[in-house]
């Protein structure tokens, strides 16, 4: 394929704390730079996602005396994984991948910032009510169709792919311009999901 002018490329939190060496390293998070700095270059409209925490989240395990990260809690919204501390505001760790190169990015969205609410979709926070913009952007640019590449698989990038075919986009994920958090099945859980609501996948040497 050939990204034309409806085409929308979103790369997710290619950010250290998801790279080796980082808080929430994934193995070898680093590895799909060059490819998502290749691709940035064919498509005409680019954005980035930046997880962006504010200290003390309560996605953090470091929140909850006696919790350890990859354990479960009840909040309000259902459901929470415990995550080491990671993408900080404005530290270190939350900055981008140093050797990602994306001149041409339209928009940047920043999530995970409420500190009750985590948010793993570009689209919508963990309650999944509140929006954060993006499908608004896209749609009043005109741009129908979603393509993903980033970190993780499983996590931020499937909530983004699954938001986006609920709001009605059409959504590809570039499987190798991706890498897995992959905590007990989600990888496969994710993948099966997205199959189930019409996500396509796509290898990054079919967009020319
Ligand atoms: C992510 C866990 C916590 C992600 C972000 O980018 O997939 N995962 N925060
Ligand atoms: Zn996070």
């Amino acid at each position: 394929m050939t990204p034309g002018a409806s085409d929308f490329l979103l790369i997710v939190d290619v950010q250290n704390d998801f790279c080796p060496g980082g808080a929430l390293a994934v193995k070898d998070g680093d590895a799909i730079v060059p490819l998502i700095n290749d691709l940035a270059r064919r498509f005409r409209h680019v954005g980035l996602t930046q997880d962006w925490h504010p200290r003390g989240h309560q996605s953090f395990a470091s929140s909850h005396p006696g919790r350890k990260p990859f354990e479960t809690i009840a909040v309000a919204y259902g459901t929470q994984t415990l995550w080491p501390d990671h993408c900080v505001q404005d530290t270190a760790g939350a900055a981008f991948h140093p050797k990602l190169h994306v001149p041409r990015a339209e928009l940047v969205i920043r999530k995970g910032f409420d500190p009750a609410i985590d948010s793993y979709s570009a689209l919508y926070e963990n309650d999944h009510t509140t929006p954060t913009g993006l499908a608004g952007y896209l749609r009043e640019r005109g741009l129908t169709q979603l393509w993903l590449a980033g970190i993780a698989t499983d996590y931020c990038v499937a909530w983004s792919a699954l938001d986006a075919r609920r709001e009605g986009f059409k959504v590809t994920i570039i499987e190798d311009a991706c890498r897995a958090i992959d905590l007990e099945g989600s990888l496969d859980r994710a993948m099966a999901a997205m199959r189930e609501a019409g996500v396509a996948v796509l290898r990054s040497a079919a967009v020319t």
